[in-house]
């Protein structure tokens, strides 16, 4: 698709499948486990209520991992695009990496939070932050110690920036849908809101994902070869 593209106002969702080519493993593999550890100890603030030490290692190995990933051909077709494209875009991305931002994307929301960010369980104050957490790192904001803890946004708790993002759903006469299983609402369900609002909707999966036969059109194979490939 080219810049000088039919549509005017385009809504892009991004899941694992994009980062799995810059060596990103995705969620779901079948064996219920996520770098060997059940979803419910890690991703659930429960399990952060029970083990802090374990959920605060589990995202710091996440957030080394950083350091020794690049964004791939997909994270750069979209940067490219968005940098050409006139109209109004959005890129809404399930990852918690920073890989769209290393590829150059700007508009550009982390609706399920970001490694590179902290927050304090108290006031809520959000902190760029690159280093290991430990349950001694005292908060920048009120100096308790314990108190910053992963700016993930965990099963159970309301994803980000929801109103800017329904918000474009709702004008948009384009929607991308990029490397998800569809198996996580609400974003699970962004395709039937762009599809209620008269969008166009295409899937870019490595197979269909759970709703696959909602999309007006499907693309199937790595990402950096059917985002490249739509994008350009
Ligand atoms: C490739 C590829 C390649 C591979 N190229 N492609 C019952 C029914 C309905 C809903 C619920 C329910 N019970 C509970 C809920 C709600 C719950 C939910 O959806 N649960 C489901 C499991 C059922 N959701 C929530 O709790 C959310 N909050 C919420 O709903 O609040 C209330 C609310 C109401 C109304 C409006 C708004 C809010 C919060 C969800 C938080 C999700 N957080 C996680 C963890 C982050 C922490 C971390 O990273 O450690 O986010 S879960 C995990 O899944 C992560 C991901 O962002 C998310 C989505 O996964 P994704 O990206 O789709 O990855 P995979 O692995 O599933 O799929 C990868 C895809 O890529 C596959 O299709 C591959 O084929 C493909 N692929 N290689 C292209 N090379």
């Amino acid at each position: 698709m080219h810049c000088s593209s039919p549509y005017s106002s385009i809504v892009v969702l991004t899941g694992a499948g994009i980062s799995a080519e810059s060596g990103i493993r995705t969620f779901r593999a079948g064996d219920g486990l996520w770098e060997n550890h059940p979803v419910e100890d890690v991703a659930t603030p429960e399990g952060y209520a029970r083990n802090p030490s374990l959920v605060q290692r589990f995202y710091n190995d996440r957030r080394r991992q950083l350091n020794s990933v690049e964004p791939n051909r997909a994270h750069q077709a979209l940067a490219e695009f968005e940098r050409q494209f006139s109209g109004s875009f959005l890129l809404v991305t399930q990852n918690v990496d920073d890989l769209h931002e290393r590829a150059g994307s700007t508009r550009l929301i982390h609706m399920h939070g970001e490694l590179l960010k902290v927050h304090c369980q108290d006031t809520e104050e959000v902190f760029h932050w690159d280093q290991d957490v430990t349950v001694d790192t005292q908060c920048e904001c009120c100096g308790v110690a314990g108190n910053l803890r992963p700016h993930i946004v965990w099963f159970g708790e309301m994803p980000l920036q929801m109103d800017e993002i329904y918000q474009a759903l709702s004008n948009c006469d384009l929607f991308v849908s990029i490397g998800t299983s569809g198996n996580v609402y609400p974003a699970a369900g962004f395709v039937q809101e762009a599809a209620a609002a008269g969008a166009k909707t295409v899937e870019l999966n490595l197979e269909p994902g759970n709703h696959g036969s909602l999309f007006d059109e499907q693309h199937y194979g790595p990402a950096t070869e059917v985002v490249e490939r739509f994008f350009s």
